[in-house]
Protein backbone atom coordinates (compact mmCIF):
# COMPACT_ATOMS: atom_id res chain seq x y z
CA UNK A 1 0.00 0.00 0.00
CA UNK A 2 1.15 3.63 -0.99
CA UNK A 3 1.31 5.81 2.51
CA UNK A 4 2.32 8.92 1.19
CA UNK A 5 -0.57 11.48 1.76
CA UNK A 6 -2.62 11.64 -1.03
CA UNK A 7 -1.87 15.13 -2.05
CA UNK A 8 -0.72 18.07 -0.18
CA UNK A 9 -0.63 21.40 -1.46
CA UNK A 10 0.96 22.93 1.54
CA UNK A 11 4.39 24.88 1.11
CA UNK A 12 7.32 22.19 2.99
CA UNK A 13 4.73 19.23 2.92
CA UNK A 14 2.81 20.02 5.65
CA UNK A 15 -0.93 18.23 6.46
CA UNK A 16 -3.74 20.50 5.63
CA UNK A 17 -5.29 21.01 8.48
CA UNK A 18 -9.15 20.02 9.22
CA UNK A 19 -11.71 20.09 12.03
CA UNK A 20 -14.60 17.87 12.64
CA UNK A 21 -17.39 19.79 14.53
CA UNK A 22 -19.59 16.70 15.82
CA UNK A 23 -20.69 14.11 18.11
CA UNK A 24 -18.61 10.75 19.52
CA UNK A 25 -19.57 7.92 18.79
CA UNK A 26 -18.84 5.20 21.34
CA UNK A 27 -19.20 2.24 19.14
CA UNK A 28 -16.39 3.75 17.04
CA UNK A 29 -18.29 3.81 13.36
CA UNK A 30 -19.93 7.06 12.69
CA UNK A 31 -19.36 10.43 13.72
CA UNK A 32 -16.28 12.07 14.74
CA UNK A 33 -14.10 8.79 15.04
CA UNK A 34 -14.78 8.05 11.28
CA UNK A 35 -14.02 11.48 10.19
CA UNK A 36 -10.46 11.22 11.83
CA UNK A 37 -10.12 8.24 10.32
CA UNK A 38 -10.89 9.17 7.11
CA UNK A 39 -8.58 12.14 7.05
CA UNK A 40 -5.79 9.82 8.66
CA UNK A 41 -5.54 7.76 5.84
CA UNK A 42 -5.59 10.50 3.63
CA UNK A 43 -3.05 12.43 4.86
CA UNK A 44 -4.88 15.34 6.43
CA UNK A 45 -4.51 16.96 10.12
CA UNK A 46 -7.67 16.31 11.24
CA UNK A 47 -8.79 18.10 14.77
CA UNK A 48 -12.29 18.12 16.65
CA UNK A 49 -14.91 19.99 18.21
CA UNK A 50 -17.04 17.58 20.02
CA UNK A 51 -20.90 18.49 20.18
CA UNK A 52 -22.08 15.41 22.14
CA UNK A 53 -20.85 11.99 23.61
CA UNK A 54 -22.88 9.44 22.46
CA UNK A 55 -23.42 5.71 24.38
CA UNK A 56 -23.83 3.46 21.24
CA UNK A 57 -23.05 0.41 20.25
CA UNK A 58 -24.05 -1.90 16.47
CA UNK A 59 -27.29 -2.17 17.34
CA UNK A 60 -28.91 1.28 18.96
CA UNK A 61 -28.04 4.69 20.53
CA UNK A 62 -28.51 4.36 24.43
CA UNK A 63 -27.44 7.41 25.62
CA UNK A 64 -26.47 11.14 24.09
CA UNK A 65 -24.86 13.67 26.59
CA UNK A 66 -24.43 16.76 24.67
CA UNK A 67 -22.09 19.45 25.66
CA UNK A 68 -22.61 22.91 26.35
CA UNK A 69 -23.33 25.11 23.86
CA UNK A 70 -20.96 27.64 25.00
CA UNK A 71 -18.37 24.51 25.14
CA UNK A 72 -18.57 23.76 22.11
CA UNK A 73 -17.68 27.41 20.47
CA UNK A 74 -14.91 27.41 22.85
CA UNK A 75 -13.91 24.34 21.44
CA UNK A 76 -14.21 25.87 17.77
CA UNK A 77 -12.37 29.32 18.74
CA UNK A 78 -9.09 27.79 20.46
CA UNK A 79 -8.64 26.16 17.30
CA UNK A 80 -9.13 28.96 15.06
CA UNK A 81 -6.57 31.12 17.60
CA UNK A 82 -3.89 28.61 17.14
CA UNK A 83 -4.59 26.02 14.57
CA UNK A 84 -6.69 27.54 11.77
CA UNK A 85 -8.14 25.21 9.82
CA UNK A 86 -8.34 24.91 5.87
CA UNK A 87 -11.67 22.85 5.93
CA UNK A 88 -14.31 22.45 8.51
CA UNK A 89 -16.75 19.23 8.18
CA UNK A 90 -19.95 19.39 10.72
CA UNK A 91 -21.62 16.27 11.71
CA UNK A 92 -24.38 15.86 14.56
CA UNK A 93 -25.85 18.30 16.87
CA UNK A 94 -29.01 16.92 17.53
CA UNK A 95 -30.34 20.34 19.46
CA UNK A 96 -30.88 23.46 18.16
CA UNK A 97 -28.78 25.57 19.99
CA UNK A 98 -25.64 23.68 19.32
CA UNK A 99 -26.02 24.29 15.76
CA UNK A 100 -26.57 28.13 16.45
CA UNK A 101 -23.21 27.95 18.68
CA UNK A 102 -21.14 26.44 15.87
CA UNK A 103 -22.87 28.80 13.20
CA UNK A 104 -21.58 31.45 15.13
CA UNK A 105 -18.14 29.97 15.44
CA UNK A 106 -18.06 29.49 11.51
CA UNK A 107 -19.17 33.17 10.59
CA UNK A 108 -16.53 34.73 12.81
CA UNK A 109 -13.63 32.53 11.78
CA UNK A 110 -14.64 32.00 8.11
CA UNK A 111 -12.57 29.23 6.98
CA UNK A 112 -12.29 28.99 3.48
CA UNK A 113 -14.36 24.89 3.23
CA UNK A 114 -17.55 24.28 4.86
CA UNK A 115 -18.94 21.14 4.16
CA UNK A 116 -22.43 20.64 6.48
CA UNK A 117 -23.06 16.96 6.69
CA UNK A 118 -27.28 17.59 7.87
CA UNK A 119 -27.04 14.33 10.65
CA UNK A 120 -30.91 14.66 10.67
CA UNK A 121 -31.79 10.62 10.40
CA UNK A 122 -29.47 8.32 10.50
CA UNK A 123 -27.78 5.10 8.59
CA UNK A 124 -31.74 2.98 9.50
CA UNK A 125 -33.95 5.81 9.06
CA UNK A 126 -34.26 6.98 12.48
CA UNK A 127 -34.31 10.61 13.42
CA UNK A 128 -31.54 11.95 15.22
CA UNK A 129 -32.93 15.48 15.95
CA UNK A 130 -35.22 17.69 17.79
CA UNK A 131 -37.50 19.90 15.92
CA UNK A 132 -36.20 23.42 16.16
CA UNK A 133 -32.91 21.65 14.79
CA UNK A 134 -34.09 21.68 11.14
CA UNK A 135 -34.94 25.77 11.41
CA UNK A 136 -31.43 26.29 12.80
CA UNK A 137 -29.99 23.99 9.94
CA UNK A 138 -31.76 25.99 7.08
CA UNK A 139 -31.50 29.42 8.43
CA UNK A 140 -28.09 29.53 10.24
CA UNK A 141 -25.45 26.53 8.82
CA UNK A 142 -26.62 25.54 5.34
CA UNK A 143 -26.37 29.55 4.20
CA UNK A 144 -22.39 28.90 5.33
CA UNK A 145 -21.92 25.92 3.61
CA UNK A 146 -19.43 25.61 0.41
CA UNK A 147 -21.34 21.86 0.12
CA UNK A 148 -24.15 20.50 2.21
CA UNK A 149 -24.32 16.78 1.84
CA UNK A 150 -27.68 15.38 3.05
CA UNK A 151 -28.79 11.97 2.24
CA UNK A 152 -32.43 11.08 0.54
CA UNK A 153 -34.56 11.30 3.62
CA UNK A 154 -32.60 14.19 5.25
CA UNK A 155 -33.16 15.75 1.48
CA UNK A 156 -36.70 15.33 2.13
CA UNK A 157 -36.82 16.92 5.45
CA UNK A 158 -34.62 19.98 4.36
CA UNK A 159 -36.33 20.48 1.15
CA UNK A 160 -40.28 19.41 2.49
CA UNK A 161 -40.75 17.04 0.25
CA UNK A 162 -41.34 13.70 -0.30
CA UNK A 163 -38.46 12.48 -2.76
CA UNK A 164 -40.03 9.22 -5.51
CA UNK A 165 -39.33 10.51 -8.54
CA UNK A 166 -36.46 11.97 -10.26
CA UNK A 167 -37.67 15.13 -10.52
CA UNK A 168 -38.45 15.38 -7.06
CA UNK A 169 -34.37 14.81 -6.13
CA UNK A 170 -33.99 18.08 -8.87
CA UNK A 171 -36.39 20.05 -7.16
CA UNK A 172 -35.27 18.74 -3.95
CA UNK A 173 -31.80 20.18 -4.59
CA UNK A 174 -33.02 23.11 -6.03
CA UNK A 175 -34.92 23.76 -3.11
CA UNK A 176 -32.05 23.24 -0.71
CA UNK A 177 -29.81 25.43 -2.58
CA UNK A 178 -31.86 27.82 -2.52
CA UNK A 179 -31.20 27.81 1.31
CA UNK A 180 -27.66 29.80 0.69
CA UNK A 181 -25.54 25.86 0.22
CA UNK A 182 -22.96 26.66 -2.70
CA UNK A 183 -23.41 23.15 -3.53
CA UNK A 184 -25.52 19.87 -2.58
CA UNK A 185 -24.66 16.92 -3.50
CA UNK A 186 -28.13 14.11 -2.83
CA UNK A 187 -26.92 11.17 -1.74
CA UNK A 188 -28.06 7.58 -2.18
CA UNK A 189 -30.56 8.14 -5.65
CA UNK A 190 -30.81 4.23 -6.45
CA UNK A 191 -31.65 3.31 -9.92
CA UNK A 192 -31.99 -0.09 -10.34
CA UNK A 193 -28.26 -1.92 -9.51
CA UNK A 194 -26.55 2.03 -9.55
CA UNK A 195 -26.16 4.43 -6.67
CA UNK A 196 -26.50 7.24 -7.99
CA UNK A 197 -24.91 10.74 -5.50
CA UNK A 198 -26.32 13.77 -7.49
CA UNK A 199 -24.32 17.14 -7.35
CA UNK A 200 -25.79 21.19 -7.75
CA UNK A 201 -24.00 24.00 -8.32
CA UNK A 202 -27.41 26.08 -8.63
CA UNK A 203 -27.18 25.61 -12.49
CA UNK A 204 -25.90 22.10 -13.28
CA UNK A 205 -26.62 18.80 -12.16
CA UNK A 206 -23.93 16.11 -11.72
CA UNK A 207 -24.31 12.32 -11.94
CA UNK A 208 -22.15 9.81 -9.77
CA UNK A 209 -22.53 6.26 -10.40
CA UNK A 210 -21.45 3.73 -8.56
CA UNK A 211 -23.16 -0.15 -8.51
CA UNK A 212 -25.04 -0.50 -5.18
CA UNK A 213 -23.70 -2.54 -2.92
CA UNK A 214 -26.50 -5.15 -0.79
CA UNK A 215 -24.94 -4.81 3.19
CA UNK A 216 -26.49 -3.59 6.33
CA UNK A 217 -22.71 -2.31 7.17
CA UNK A 218 -23.39 1.60 5.92
CA UNK A 219 -22.46 2.94 9.84
CA UNK A 220 -20.29 5.86 9.19
CA UNK A 221 -21.05 6.10 4.94
CA UNK A 222 -22.32 9.47 5.48
CA UNK A 223 -19.36 10.81 7.82
CA UNK A 224 -16.66 8.84 5.22
CA UNK A 225 -18.08 10.83 2.07
CA UNK A 226 -18.47 14.45 3.77
CA UNK A 227 -15.24 13.87 5.67
CA UNK A 228 -12.94 12.66 2.14
CA UNK A 229 -15.03 15.75 0.61
CA UNK A 230 -13.81 18.44 3.40
CA UNK A 231 -10.26 16.87 3.13
CA UNK A 232 -9.95 17.05 -0.68
CA UNK A 233 -11.19 20.75 -0.74
CA UNK A 234 -8.92 21.60 1.80
CA UNK A 235 -5.97 20.17 -0.22
CA UNK A 236 -7.18 22.42 -2.85
CA UNK A 237 -9.52 20.15 -5.23
CA UNK A 238 -12.03 21.86 -7.33
CA UNK A 239 -15.47 20.75 -5.75
CA UNK A 240 -16.50 18.28 -8.85
CA UNK A 241 -12.81 16.39 -8.43
CA UNK A 242 -13.23 16.29 -4.79
CA UNK A 243 -16.84 15.00 -5.08
CA UNK A 244 -15.30 12.19 -7.94
CA UNK A 245 -13.11 11.56 -5.57
CA UNK A 246 -14.79 11.17 -2.57
CA UNK A 247 -17.32 9.17 -4.37
CA UNK A 248 -15.21 5.55 -4.66
CA UNK A 249 -13.74 6.22 -2.26
CA UNK A 250 -16.49 5.62 0.10
CA UNK A 251 -17.98 2.68 -2.14
CA UNK A 252 -14.36 1.10 -1.59
CA UNK A 253 -15.07 1.69 2.51
CA UNK A 254 -18.37 0.25 2.02
CA UNK A 255 -17.51 -2.96 0.50
CA UNK A 256 -14.58 -2.97 2.64
CA UNK A 257 -17.03 -3.75 5.39
CA UNK A 258 -19.74 -5.34 3.75
CA UNK A 259 -19.03 -8.75 5.04
CA UNK A 260 -18.00 -7.76 8.71
CA UNK A 261 -19.55 -8.87 11.68
CA UNK A 262 -17.71 -6.69 14.60
CA UNK A 263 -21.26 -6.70 16.29
CA UNK A 264 -24.54 -7.71 16.53
CA UNK A 265 -26.04 -5.36 14.46
CA UNK A 266 -25.52 -2.31 12.00
CA UNK A 267 -21.18 -2.73 10.78
CA UNK A 268 -19.34 0.23 10.11
CA UNK A 269 -17.66 0.70 6.79
CA UNK A 270 -13.58 0.95 6.50
CA UNK A 271 -12.10 3.21 4.33
CA UNK A 272 -9.06 1.90 2.91
CA UNK A 273 -6.47 3.81 -0.16
O1 LIG B 1 -23.51 8.78 10.67
C1 LIG B 1 -24.13 9.85 11.25
C2 LIG B 1 -23.69 10.04 12.66
C3 LIG B 1 -22.89 11.11 12.99
N1 LIG B 1 -22.46 11.33 14.25
C4 LIG B 1 -22.79 10.50 15.24
C5 LIG B 1 -23.58 9.38 14.98
C6 LIG B 1 -24.07 9.14 13.66
C7 LIG B 1 -24.90 7.99 13.36
O2 LIG B 1 -25.13 7.12 14.15
O3 LIG B 1 -23.90 8.56 15.98
C8 LIG B 1 -22.28 10.77 16.62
Amino acid sequence: MNLRPILSPNPMNKPVKVLSIGGSDSGGAAGVQADLRTWALLGAYGMSALTAVTSQNSLDIHAIQFMPAAFIRSQIDVIFDDYGANGVKTGFFGRAELVEAAAAGLQQHQPPNIVIDPVLVNHKGAAMFRGDVLHAYKTLLIPQATIVTPNLNEAALLAGLEIKKWENVQTAVSHIHALGAKYVLLKGWREGDQMVDVLFDGCQTERFTTKYIKTENLHGSGDTMSASICAFLAMGEEMKTAVARAVPFTHQAIKNGADWQLGKGHGPVWASR
